[in-house]
């Protein structure tokens, strides 16, 4: 294989290893309550690293291109952890029944926010300003979108 042939293989093959999906989907949990526990505590976590990303992109922290670059990378791998945490029969927690019930809107509500985290990840990878103030709203909306019909107050 020439260097050329070589270096193509290597980005192909980092692009594979960047495209592996996450560890979404690999977990039984024992019991219900292990079930909402890890679904809430990734939420938290991930609402820290949000957070951080928010106060960045309105003002209420200095912008530090690094810690931003660094929290989107945080966020973009858990946001894809808490949807497993909704297994049947871990009803409970803050959420409604009607994750359950319209386990299909729910997913919608997930997928959209992953995909946000995903664009939000990438605008912090940037390092502009700007890029992380056009995709912070929009990546809350779907926060809200999903509190807002899944979430008990
Ligand atoms: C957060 C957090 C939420 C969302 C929501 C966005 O950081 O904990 O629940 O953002 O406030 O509207």
């Amino acid at each position: 294989m020439n260097f050329k042939n070589l270096s193509v293989a290597a980005v192909a093959l980092t692009a594979a290893l960047a495209s592996v999906p996450v560890a979404a989907d690999t977990l039984k949990f024992g019991k219900a309550e292990d079930a909402i526990k890890y679904r809430q505590n990734s939420l938290f976590v991930m609402s820290q690293h949000f957070g951080s990303l928010g106060a960045m992109a309105n003002g209420r922290a200095d912008f530090n291109a690094d810690i931003a670059k660094q929290n989107g990378a945080v966020l973009e791998t858990l946001a894809a952890l808490p949807w497993q945490g909704f297994a049947e029969g871990t009803q409970g927690g803050k959420s409604k029944p009607e994750v359950w019930k319209e386990k299909t809107k729910f997913d919608g509500h997930a997928s959209d926010f992953v995909a946000q985290a995903g664009t939000l990840a990438a605008a912090a990878k940037t390092g502009d300003l700007a890029n992380l103030k056009a995709a912070f709203g929009p990546a809350a909306q779907t926060c809200k979108a999903c509190h807002d019909a899944f979430r008990n107050r």
